[in-house]
């Protein structure tokens, strides 16, 4: 052309630190102030988990691959209940990079929100591509049930292939954000600082005492000091259980080691199932 400009249909080099920023950026926007606790963090972080979480090492299938949850049935699940919220705040992404995948951006979002909340860098790499439609759709009922016990814990967690220190470790994420009445049935957040990554769950869990909630939801507790901090039966299996226990204490003390074995188990959690073509570099 006359200015020497590129021609437009130059192809692209993906830039993923563009999409981090504008991640940052959303989470950021006067829009997230105004919502939940202030933060699109926890929805983000959930987001990534449940695209993830759905993984089943025996057989290979569900996990972040695919960024099947955007067809139904998975969409439609109980246990994904609001995160539309979530993956409509990134389609304006999706269509900002559309050379990144759903499946990239959505578990990029859960590493970076982690990361803008304070908590440690998760190692991220790209290479997830999208399904083009729900054929492939886990079932339902790979995700953990809140009114359940340590055995469904296990069961769940061993699914993916976590040992008990990782499923320890990861559920510390409920540091961040809360239960909606109506998206799960259950109410209230777990910390006093929702919005920041911290080890306040593993303490809480410890030097508070816990009582049965008296309401018309379902069964979940209640802290005894403010009552307004709430624990879910399957987050007091974690205290409850004596293989468990000795985790939530080593994490409510040693909040350094909690944030390295979060990062390394949420990082591999966002890699389940994931056909990558490369070695990634700072996982040891
Ligand atoms: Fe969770 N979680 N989670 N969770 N979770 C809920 C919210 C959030 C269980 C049940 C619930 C993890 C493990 C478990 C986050 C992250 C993670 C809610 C409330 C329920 C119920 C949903 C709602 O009403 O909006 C159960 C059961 C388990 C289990 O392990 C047995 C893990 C491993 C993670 C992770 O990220 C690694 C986050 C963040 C939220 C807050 C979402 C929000 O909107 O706020």
């Amino acid at each position: 052309g006359v200015t020497g400009k590129a021609p437009s249909s130059a192809p692209t080099v993906p830039d993923y630190d563009k999409v981090r920023k504008a991640i940052s950026d959303l989470m950021a926007s006067d829009k997230a102030e105004e919502y939940d606790d202030g933060s699109f963090g926890p929805i983000l972080v959930r987001l990534a988990w449940h695209c993830s979480g759905s993984y089943d090492k025996a057989s290979n299938t569900g996990g972040s691959n695919g960024a099947t949850m955007r067809f139904p049935p998975e969409s439609g699940i109980g246990a994904n209940k609001g995160l539309d919220v979530a993956r409509k705040l990134l389609d304006p992404l999706k269509e900002q990079f559309p050379w990144i995948s759903y499946s990239d951006l959505w578990t990029l979002a859960g590493a970076v929100a982690i990361e803008e909340m304070g908590g440690p860098e998760i190692p991220w790499r790209p290479g997830r591509t999208d399904q083009p439609d729900g054929k492939n759709c886990p079932p339902d009922g790979r995700l953990p049930d809140a009114s359940k016990g340590a055995q469904h814990i296990r069961d769940i967690f061993y699914r993916m292939g976590f040992n008990d220190q990782e499923i320890v470790a990861l559920s510390g994420a409920h540091a961040l954000g809360r239960c909606h009445r109506d998206r799960s049935g259950f109410e209230g957040p777990w910390t006093n600082s929702p919005i920041t990554f911290s080890n306040e769950y593993f303490k809480l869990l410890l030097d508070e005492k816990w009582n049965k909630k008296k309401w018309n939801g379902p069964l979940q507790y209640e802290d005894k000091t403010s009552k307004a901090l709430m624990m879910l039966p399957t987050d007091m299996a974690l205290v409850w259980d004596k293989k468990f226990k000795p985790y939530v204490e080593l994490y409510a003390k040693d909040d350094e080691k909690f944030f390295q074995d979060f990062a390394k188990a949420f990082s591999t959690l966002l890699e389940l199932g994931v056909p990558f073509k490369e070695e990634l570099p700072n996982k040891a």
